[in-house]
């Protein structure tokens, strides 16, 4: 683990590399207990690089063990290696050179779970961002694109199954029961793509033929015995691939595409060419063990990482700083696909919910930075929501404001121009520049300006004249980040609706019908020869990703709840009629008030759910509450999670009992029939899920839940049910006794265990901290494997009672764990970590608890740099 104070890297200070690898010949032999490394560089110096600069290879925790150059051993005085650095003074001041660097690795013992390691016996690698250097001494930065080579060797009886990137060349038997394969990629490709697997390991394979001809061969590896559970994930990859032919025009480019499930992984997956490994959660898939929202998680993690090989794998990023390049965009592209082959409508409503409960608290808070950073100390803090998903909101305005063929002929010049390179954020923008003639400059802010910038909008209206008048100002305040404040290019769509829901926006001569360009910090818009006054829709399909003010009455509002054309506005209007009204009763229940919902947004609501005009998944979200992050986020400060938890459970009973004949009628089981996985049948599903919700919460009869929990046929109703019974109805013996059969039924599957866990953590009770302290103690659970932790620890953090406790027995117990897990697995407890970043806006009882965790946390010594950068700028 790295613990040496990490130095400040800034993206001012960027210089092109000073040697170049064009080939690397990788030879890795997997041994009991060891693995050895053999990496053969031909390099040269760059252009114009000063003759006598020495060679300088970054590394990570690496033993050295041999060194050639040119052919020849080098003498060690003629070099420095620390696990750090690997130093060569004199290496040829022109031309290329060989260079050969023997290193040896101890993959078991790497519970960090980045560079080579291994998990439930299988090896493989993650090397995005930093991890490369961590197999080898190497120029381990993006732009650096070479050509690699990779020689496996292994006992056949432990890794039957050897796998690189690209193609298979070679492969063949060795003596005493070993093997090897040498796997060549034709692409040119940075460091952080490279992968290498190695186990014993089950294929599902398929074929894809791309639309000039090409065959492809695919291959999912799974565990032995797992590969049935890949269909869908094969079904979601083929589907991506014709999608990105269609919409995009990209082909995949190699004979092979091979995906690998992995137990023990960081994240959600990872783009390696050719070889992408992912977390088997988001691969492994059947009806008896997992829920739409798993379906749902698989189809777009499969997208993203197809999506990748595009945008990130082709065009990748010149430096860390433009991650954005390569993840906002392919969270764009895989935005774009779910609202293709599911419900466009539906899509934006859960992205947008997605983007406000992550991203925002991250932009309004300590942990604020721009969708490029400007600096950073550990790059793997830096992917983030404001870089993967506000990112993707910058690409989806670029597309707004330049229109659907503009784009596409923008993304064309962009993949045609920058193909095979390393590239910027300029060049990106550049391409729309060019192919649309537009000046691209200030929508450039973006990229460059943190925080969420505010959106105000008034309304007058003049009878006599019949002229609605809308002024819409834009203002941001400076945060943590400390970057500008200029005002944003930003496109708002919007539209006039009558109130009887007919559609009255006016055709714009200068350009598209229902967008404004906002440039300036005050933008007027007149609409004259209104018959009636109508009311406004503003901000439609959330175009900007901005805090709306507008000052619009109930009766506006409820309005375009019922009636606007615009499904996402419709959402809004109803999701903050009831925020709003969750607001006002956490402040009446504070001040020892009882208030009630009022009667008609319950009203809209219920009559929105029961439509049956609309889709099921659509009425499914608008019986959603809003988060309680996010009504505490919206009060923002003297917060008091209690009181919001319990104003939200007040608004659920009295909605549950003024639509109780509705929710009875939904919350009747959707028709048996054999299961499938669809959008339609998942939203039907989720309708009489919340419909079981509200109806459970109006009578407290846990017997409905208790039922469908024994009937269920499918995870999606046992897990539901499930929940209801442990949110609402614990203790008791109807949920202890559910607990239990869940646990005897599933135990041995890894993924269904994640859900018993994280749903225990999640009980909003103060004593559910007692229970989840016993469970880190469950034979169960590990620290080693980051699915169970962000179950367990990550449930925990999401619980307002439990990990807010007024006590603050939540925190330290939290921040205990957090330096456990440090120790092993340091961006795993950084990630965990960043649970903190809202605790300025708590009430003081809690704040100071909260300063107290981090002090004694920070003042511990042997702090990663990973955990030590994020506790440092929550504490700022
Ligand atoms: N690019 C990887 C994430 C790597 C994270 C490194 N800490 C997965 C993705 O975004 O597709
Ligand atoms: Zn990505």
């Amino acid at each position: 683990m790295r613990t040496e104070d990490g130095r400040t890297i800034r993206l001012k200070d960027y210089r092109a590399p000073d040697f170049r690898v064009s080939t690397v010949a990788l030879d890795v032999v997997l041994e009991p207990g060891q693995a050895r490394v053999v990496a053969r560089l031909r390099l040269e110096r760059g252009p114009g690089v000063a003759t006598d600069r020495a060679l300088v290879l970054d590394g990570d925790g690496l033993e050295l063990t041999r060194l050639e150059l040119g052919g020849a051993p080098l003498p060690a005085s003629a070099y420095e290696a620390t696990p750090e650095r690997l130093t060569i003074a004199t290496v040829p001041a022109t031309g290329a050179f060989e260079l050969s660097i023997e290193t040896r690795l101890k993959p078991e013992e790497n519970t960090a779970l980045s560079g080579l390691y291994r998990s439930n016996g299988i090896w493989c690698t993650q090397c995005e961002a930093e991890g490369f250097r961590r197999i080898t001494y190497f120029p381990d930065r993006p732009d650096v694109l070479s050509l690699y080579r990779v020689r496996i060797e292994a006992a056949k009886g432990e890794a039957p199954v050897l796998l690189s990137n690209g193609n298979l060349v070679e492969a063949g038997d060795l003596a005493d029961g070993r093997h090897f394969a040498v796997w060549e990629d034709p692409f040119p490709k940075p460091s952080y793509l490279f992968a290498l697997v190695a186990g014993d390991l089950e294929r599902l394979g398929d074929t894809f033929t791309t639309a000039s001809g090409r065959e492809v061969e695919l291959g999912i590896f799974t565990e032995r015995g797992r590969s049935a559970p890949a269909g869908y994930a094969m079904d979601a990859l083929k589907r991506s691939m014709i999608w990105d032919e269609r919409r995009f025009g990209r082909e995949y480019d190699l004979d092979v595409f091979n995906i690998v499930a992995i137990s023990d992984f960081n994240m959600g997956a990872m783009e390696n060419k050719g070889l992408n490994v992912f977390n088997h959660k988001y691969v492994l898939l059947d009806p008896q063990t997992a829920t739409d929202a798993d379906y749902a998680g698989v189809e777009t993690v499969i997208a993203h990482e197809y999506f990748h090989n595009w945008t990130g794998n082709r065009i990748t990023c010149r430096d860390w700083f433009q991650l954005c390049l390569k993840e906002g965009l392919t969270v764009y592209r895989d935005q774009e696909f779910t609202a293709d082959e599911r419900s466009r409508g539906v899509q934006r409503i859960g992205a947008v919910r997605r983007l406000t409960a992550l991203q925002f608290p991250e932009d309004q808070g300590p942990l604020q930075h721009p969708v490029r950073p400007q600096h950073y100390k550990e790059i793997n803090n830096f992917y983030t929501a404001t870089v993967y998903d506000k990112g993707a909101e910058l690409v989806r305005m670029l597309a707004t404001l330049l229109g659907e063929d503009a784009f596409r002929a923008g993304m064309d010049r962009y993949f045609e121009r920058f193909d095979g390179t390393a590239a910027t954020m300029e060049d990106f923008l550049g391409a729309f520049a060019e192919t649309s003639g537009r000046d691209l400059s200030q929508f450039a802010l973006w990229y460059d300006q943190a925080g969420t910038p505010e959106l105000a909008v008034r309304e007058a209206f003049d009878a006599p004249s019949g002229t609605l008048t809308v002024t819409l100002t834009q203002s941001l305040a400076r945060g943590a980040a400390g970057t500008g404040t200029a005002p944003f290019h930003m496109p708002v769509l919007f539209g006039l609706v009558s109130p009887s829901g007919e559609d009255l926006t006016p055709a714009n001569p200068s350009g598209r019908a229902g967008l404004a360009e906002v440039t300036a910090p005050e933008t007027v818009m007149r609409f004259a020869g209104l018959k009636e006054r109508p009311v406004l829709s503003v901000l439609r399909d959330f175009s900007a990703p901005v805090v709306l003010r507008h000052e619009q009455s109930e009766a506006d509002r409820l309005v375009l709840a019922a009636r606007d054309p615009n499904l996402f506005n419709r959402w809004r209007a109803l999701n903050d009629l009831v925020g709003d009204e969750l607001r006002r009763l956490t402040g009446a229940n504070r001040a020892g008030r009882t208030a009630e919902i009022d009667g008609r947004i319950a009203a809209t609501m219920i009559d929105t759910a029961g439509d049956e005009r609309l889709e099921p998944a659509f009425r499914a979200l608008a019986l959603a509450l809003p988060p309680e992050s996010e009504i505490a986020r919206s009060i923002g400060r003297d917060v008091d999670p209690a009181a919001i938890h319990a104003a939200s459970e007040s608004a659920r009973v009295a909605i549950g009992r003024a639509g109780l004949a509705t929710f009875e009628r939904l919350a009747a089981a959707p028709a048996d029939g054999p299961f499938s996985p669809d959008a339609r049948a998942a939203g039907a599903r989720a309708l009489s899920l919340a419909a079981l919700g509200y109806l459970s919460a109006a009578t407290g009869d846990n017997g409905p839940a208790a039922r469908r929990y024994e009937m269920a046929g499918n995870m999606t109703d046992r897990f539901g049910a499930l929940a209801i019974l442990v949110q609402r109805f614990a203790p008791s013996a109807a949920c202890e006794a559910a607990l239990a059969d869940f646990h005897r039924r599933f135990e041995d599957d890894e993924l269904v265990m994640d859900k018993w866990f994280a749903l225990q953590a999640a009980s909003p009770r103060e004593e559910t901290l007692d229970r989840v302290k016993a469970l880190t103690e469950h034979r169960q659970f590990s620290l080693k494997n980051p699915n169970r932790v962000r179950a367990l620890l990550g449930g925990l953090a999401t619980n307002p009672i439990a990990f807010n406790r007024p006590d603050g027995a939540g925190y330290r117990f939290y921040a205990d764990r957090l330096e456990a897990l440090d120790k092993l697995n340091p961006q795993i407890a950084a990630r965990l970590a960043t649970a903190f970043r809202s605790w300025r806006t708590l009430e003081p009882r809690r704040q100071s608890a909260v300063e107290e965790t981090l002090d004694a946390l920070l003042a511990k010594a042997a702090l990663s740099i990973d955990l030590k950068d994020i506790l440092e700028r929550t504490r700022s």
